[in-house]
């Protein structure tokens, strides 16, 4: 996959601010901090289009990248985020189901969890959500390179269990640091957009 063009659209907060180009949009979720923004810098190859931060919870808004004028990704705001209020907790999760069951240009999610933990609660439950709804997963192992080659096999049965992913299911190992996983991620994308639009 070739990236000619990348370029941020908006930081969304209501659904009459996304795009009306009805272009496919491919979204970003996972818990915040798990390194949502980083696959996208890396998968564009640029170093801070999409803002990261150390601090969890930097991204509270949906926020569009529009790619070679053909596809979006839509970076979700982080679950999990312990140090904001319920109210806002309640408003993301409000946002983000809204955005996942009416969303019409959405095509698929990259699911994205820490492959140095087990997933979390909250992992679990937007594992069973995305289940529910049907919505194609592609599951992301981040920080890869963070765990040690000897037990990265261990880490991954453990998440490929605790989720339950199936042979035929797209399981990737990914890390924003050195690359790995980068072109696995964008095939899979291309794969879920054949037929729709000529990247
Ligand atoms: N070593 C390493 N660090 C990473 C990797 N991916 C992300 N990070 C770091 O983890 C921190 C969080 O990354 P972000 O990409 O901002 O995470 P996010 O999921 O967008 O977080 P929110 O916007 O808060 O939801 C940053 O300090 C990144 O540099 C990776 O693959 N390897
Ligand atoms: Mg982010």
């Amino acid at each position: 996959m070739k990236v000619q063009a990348a370029e941020f659209v908006i930081s969304a907060v209501k659904p009459q601010q996304y795009p009306e180009d009805a272009l496919p949009e491919i979204a970003l979720a996972g818990r915040s901090n798990v390194g949502k923004s980083s696959l996208i810098n890396r998968l564009i190859q640029r170093k801070n289009l999409a803002r990261t931060s150390s601090q969890p919870g930097k991204t509270q808004t949906l926020n569009y990248y529009r790619i070679n004028n053909a596809m979006y990704f839509v970076d979700l705001p982080g679950y999990g985020f312990a140090r904001v209020s319920m109210e806002t907790r309640q408003q993301w999760g409000r946002m983000i189901e809204l955005y996942l069951t009416e969303r019409e240009p959405l095509r698929a999610v990259l699911h994205l969890v820490d492959l140095r933990h087990p997933p979390s609660k909250d992992d679990l439950v937007m594992r069973e959500w995305l289940a529910h709804y049907g919505i194609p997963v592609c599951v992301i192992a981040t920080k890869a390179d963070k765990v040690a080659r000897s037990k990265r096999d261990s880490h991954i049965r453990t998440i490929r269990e605790a989720f339950q992913i199936k042979q035929d299911e797209k399981f990737i190992v990914f890390s924003a640091e050195d690359g790995m996983g980068k072109e696995e991620v964008w095939n899979w994308i291309e794969d879920h957009l054949k037929n729709i639009v000529k990247l």
